[in-house]
């Protein structure tokens, strides 16, 4: 399956290498994760941000699924969530820490499908699972989400 992995970087760091041990899974089990760099904890900034908007856009559209860490406020991750959910009709599904204090506008909404989780472990395992539950909705099916 080709996963979007969305994932704070501007809105903080903290959790990078929580987001690799999950990135990392995913490709152990066969995915390609399109956006595999937000689990990297080196990452530098190398190109403009319209490249980095631009290719971002376009991985999106080429996933079957985003899967997003929601643990910290991010704009990105914000508006890549609402992209692929409402623009694109991807199936997203989100994760936070348990005691994170996530938006109303993600806990609220339930085509964002937040879970919650308390160690790394439980998480990876999680997020394994989903993968091997879900059903791809075909592309003609898409864009069609209501609230
Ligand atoms: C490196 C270090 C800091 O910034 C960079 C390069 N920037 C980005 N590279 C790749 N993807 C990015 C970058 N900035 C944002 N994104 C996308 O937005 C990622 O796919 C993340 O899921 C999300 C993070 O948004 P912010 O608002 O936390 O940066």
């Amino acid at each position: 399956m080709r996963i979007y992995f969305a994932g704070s970087i501007r809105g903080g760091r903290q959790y990078a290498d929580v987001y690799a041990e999950v990135v990392k899974n995913m490709q152990l089990a066969g995915h390609t994760v399109l956006s595999e760099h937000v689990g990297n904890p080196e990452l530098k900034e190398t190109l403009s941000n319209r490249k980095i908007f631009m290719r971002d856009i376009e991985w999106l559209s080429q996933a079957d699924v985003v899967i997003a860490d929601v643990s910290l406020p991010s704009l990105g991750v914000g508006f890549e969530l609402a992209y692929a959910a409402y623009e694109l009709g991807i199936p997203v599904f989100c994760f936070a820490q348990a005691s994170a204090n996530v938006s109303a506008m993600i806990t609220g909404n339930s085509l964002l499908n937040l879970s919650r989780y308390e160690i790394t472990f439980d998480y990876v395992e999680s997020v394994l699972s989903l993968l091997q539950e879900i059903d791809i909705p075909d592309e003609d099916e898409r864009g069609d989400n209501g609230f």
